[in-house]
């Protein structure tokens, strides 16, 4: 009994590269249907993210998240309105950036002009953030295409399903593993802090009221907290933002994160968390050293992100508008 057992166990946890096949999603799904697909979205994004430099990392939080909460489907995209406070107005996504889903929108009108009612939500989502990561510095990696829209978007499906700045590392880990994210591909997924900004109000205690030893949190640089300590002084009424990856490359996506959280120079608790415990840290200390391991981690990650849940055939619909449902 015991052996198969766990042969099989290690056969799963071994099976790391993903076929885009077997989620029937494949990379010229619309070279027939739709053959500027690419080119457009190519296009769109590249004058918004010179107009708004913000938007690739807003674009990968909000794919990341639309992706962890029931498949990735766009769910995350549809407004709220009268009847049904949807995915997007969970308190959880308080700061999801207006750019992102202004990208998404800008693309779709695009294509729907090009080639009307073919090109799902979700896709676009999931093309353009790749097309972003690589935009800025990061990997290239492959994207399956063929997801259909969701025909729900719920609120309060988000709980649960999305990690917070104030969980330990336990509990990350346990987020993660019920999504079939191994931690290596955990810490890997997170080197995405690499790029974009928090809000003070999700790492002020770090900053303020750390314990009744220690204002500060003694994990954090000393330099770094006098630093953040001047930019969020006032963040209750100004709602200060600071950068991820302090001033060095805030907008390239590079390793630059590990490297900082191994001088802590870790924003959110939780990153900085993962440079210490002993189950994250060979793999901080990993892609620290190692720009190119870190890049292939974070794609096939990334790949296995893309494929999560998502709906094919008729699990859901191509939307006419990102931010509604066809029905409503
Ligand atoms: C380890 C678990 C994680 C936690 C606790 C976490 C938490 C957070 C928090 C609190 C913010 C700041 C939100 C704000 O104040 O505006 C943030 C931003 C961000 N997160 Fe995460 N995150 C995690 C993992 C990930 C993963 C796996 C990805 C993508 C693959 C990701 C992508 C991003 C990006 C790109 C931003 C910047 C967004 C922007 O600048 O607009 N995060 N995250
Ligand atoms: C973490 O933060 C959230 C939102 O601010 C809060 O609701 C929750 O109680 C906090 N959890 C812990 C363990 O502090
Ligand atoms: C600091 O933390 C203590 C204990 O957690 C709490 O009672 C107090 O109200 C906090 N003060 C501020 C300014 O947030
Ligand atoms: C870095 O990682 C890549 C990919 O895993 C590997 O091929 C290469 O040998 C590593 N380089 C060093 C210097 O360890
Ligand atoms: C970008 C976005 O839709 N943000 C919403 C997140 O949720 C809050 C609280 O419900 C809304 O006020 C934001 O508009």
């Amino acid at each position: 009994m015991a052996l198969p057992y766990l042969l099989s166990l290690f056969l799963v946890s071994s099976l790391t590269l993903f076929n885009l096949a077997d989620c029937q999603l494949t990379e010229d799904y619309y070279s027939k249907t739709c053959p500027d697909f690419q080119k457009i979205i190519q296009e769109i994004i590249t004058v918004k993210q010179m107009s708004n430099p913000t938007t690739a990392a807003g674009t990968l939080r909000v794919f990341f998240h639309d992706c962890m909460v029931g498949g990735c489907d766009a769910s995350l995209l549809i407004s709220s309105n009268s009847f049904n406070k949807a995915e997007r107005d969970a308190d959880i996504n308080e700061s999801l950036p207006g750019d992102a889903f202004e990208v998404i929108v800008r693309a779709k009108t695009a294509l729907e002009l090009k080639c009307p009612g073919i090109v799902s939500c979700s896709d676009i989502l999931a093309e353009a953030t790749r097309d972003l990561i690589t935009m800025v510095g990061g990997p290239f990696y492959k994207v399956g295409l063929g997801r259909k829209d969701s025909l729900t978007s719920k609120a309060v499906e988000v709980e649960g399903h999305i990690a917070r700045s104030n969980m330990s590392i336990t509990e990350i880990i346990d987020i993660f593993a019920k999504k079939g994210f191994n931690i290596r591909e955990m810490v890997a997924l997170t080197g995405a802090h690499t790029i974009g900004f928090s809000h003070c109000s999700e790492f002020s205690y770090r900053l303020f009221n750390f314990s009744k030893d220690s204002k500060t949190d003694p994990s954090m640089n000393p330099l770094y907290a006098a630093g953040l300590k001047t930019l969020c002084a006032n963040y209750l009424m100004d709602k200060a933002i600071a950068a991820f990856n302090d001033a060095i490359t805030p907008g390239k996506f590079d390793n630059m994160y590990y490297l900082n959280l191994q001088k802590g120079i870790g924003l959110l608790a939780t990153d900085q968390a993962m440079a210490s415990d002993p189950r994250t840290k060979p793999f901080v200390d990993l892609y620290a050293k190692n720009q190119t391991a870190f890049f292939e981690d974070f794609s096939r990650a990334m790949e296995k992100t893309g494929v999560y849940g998502v709906k094919t055939g008729n699990q859901g619909e191509v939307r006419r508008r990102c931010d509604s449902t066809n029905k409503s």
